[in-house]
């Protein structure tokens, strides 16, 4: 739109007749006068028809929330007992001197910033995406996309685009959704961009992603999608885990350093702060971890093999209580309970090269050393009972030559959830499939 000021900009026109565009917010009568919020995607601002304008006072009285309008009008400065300090716009109004009406709405559900309940809200998503809220959530998930890329960058990594429909299962377990492809073949939704990572390892040495998975587990938890988004990186030359746990912990600082930066307004509004990192992310391997919840929440854990999610929480509460981190690596995880390319070296069995990142009692984040060795990534395939021809497109990678190497997985939605302390990580996804909904629900 030719000539539009954009909202934010208005107390630079004081005294001038501006266009406007966006969204009316609230409207408000008051005797003869109608006030009422335009609002588009940089703030809002108040408008006032008055009656002395016959054509604008009319049509004023017609508009309804969530109309689309273009106003034209004069930014005048608020008398003094009207100004809002410290609020965008609280010094000015726009006198509305024209309304042009780009498309009307029906009758709305609720109010926009009312507070739903989950279901009713991601029922509406087109109409609820449009809150403070959530357009909080979503900002704060472009910076963390931004900053989390940009420090891959920053670290030598070439970004590609790992494709979202495979031939097989990466993870040789994962519940993967399938698809009718061409020539009767049965196809699959990615469920990691595992293999894809690995075999870019060959032209870049360091490779990073941000790919769509699918997952068809029967999860219904608050921490479970069937469609997420991972930030995946790979890295070719490695001694050990070490490397990519460091690449992940500057990735992981660099963004929060930039969110902390950008966004203390949002943490502020959602009660919750910029996490809190030491110098060095504390990393207990697993039974260091399970020890020490006993001692400390004087609680046996279940499982030995594996973190459950009370262990998650409480080594967190411990972290952030004692060593001043939100953030906790976990490593040495028993080989067998990890994926099968995880590498393990003899000295160390039966523990694996793998681990996962906590943040704020839920794991964000799995990461591990590769095998690189041709016959070694047979044998295991073998061991875990799998048909290593079924594997032969990814085992190229292995047969021609490949490095020691790792990588890990930081999964978006979860890692914006805990950022800003959300119950669900389906309130961080902007259109969440699970379970029970693919868009609208799914029928009982
Ligand atoms: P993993 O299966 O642990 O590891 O996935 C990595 C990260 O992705 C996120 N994630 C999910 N988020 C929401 N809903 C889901 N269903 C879901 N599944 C996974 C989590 C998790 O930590 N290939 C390995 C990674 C690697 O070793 O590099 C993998 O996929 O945040």
């Amino acid at each position: 739109m030719q000539n539009r000021t954009y909202i934010k900009d208005l107390k630079d026109h004081v005294g001038k007749e501006i266009i406007v565009a966006g969204w009316v917010d609230v409207r408000r009568d008051q005797g003869k006068m109608v006030f009422f919020d335009m609002r588009d995607v940089t703030g809002k601002v108040q408008c006032v028809a008055l009656p002395s304008r016959a054509e604008v006072i009319e049509k004023a009285k017609t508009i309804r929330p969530e109309w689309v309008l273009k106003i034209t009008g004069l930014v005048n400065k608020r008398p003094a007992k009207n100004v809002k300090a410290g609020v965008l716009n609280g010094e000015v109004e726009l006198e509305v001197t024209m309304i042009e009406v780009l498309s009307g709405a029906l009758d709305l559900p609720f109010e926009l910033n009312e507070s739903v309940n989950l279901d009713t809200y991601l029922d509406n998503l087109p109409y609820t995406l449009r809150s403070e809220r959530t357009k909080d959530i979503f900002t704060m998930q472009s910076t963390i996309l931004e900053a989390y890329r940009s420090s891959l960058r920053s670290q030598g990594f070439t970004e590609f685009v790992a494709p979202a429909l495979v031939g097989g299962d990466a993870e040789g377990g994962a519940a993967a959704f399938k698809v009718d492809y061409f020539k009767d073949k049965i196809a699959f939704l990615a469920t990691s961009p595992q293999f894809y990572k690995q075999i870019m390892v060959g032209p870049f040495e360091r490779a990073f992603t941000v790919a769509k998975i699918f997952r068809a587990e029967k999860s219904a938890t608050t921490r479970h999608l069937s469609e997420a988004t991972c930030l995946d990186f790979e890295m070719g030359f490695i001694e050990n885990e070490s490397e990519p746990m460091k690449v992940l912990e500057n990735a992981i600082k660099d963004t929060v350093r930039t969110v902390g930066k950008m966004h203390q307004d949002i943490f502020t509004r959602f009660n919750s702060s910029v996490p809190e990192i030491p110098e060095k992310i504390p990393v207990f391997t697993l039974a260091e971890a399970q020890d020490l919840i006993t001692k400390e929440f004087n609680r046996t854990t279940e499982d030995k093999n594996d973190m459950s999610p009370e262990d998650e929480r409480q080594i967190c509460e411990y972290a952030k209580k004692n060593l001043k981190s939100d953030f906790v690596f976990i490593t040495r995880f028993p080989t067998k309970k990890r994926a099968f390319y995880t590498y393990e070296d003899p000295k160390e069995a039966p523990f694996s090269r793998g681990f996962d990142l906590l943040f704020r009692g839920l794991e964000i984040n799995s990461g591990a050393q590769r095998i690189h060795n041709y016959e070694d990534l047979v044998r295991r395939i073998v061991d875990r009972g799998m048909d290593p021809s079924k594997f032969s497109y990814y085992l190229q990678a292995f047969k021609y030559g490949m490095p020691p190497h790792g990588g890990s997985s930081t999964g978006l939605e979860r890692f914006t959830a805990r950022m800003l302390e959300l119950v669900n990580v389906k309130e961080a996804t902007s259109f969440p499939r699970d379970m029970t909904r693919i868009d609208s629900r799914l029928s009982e």
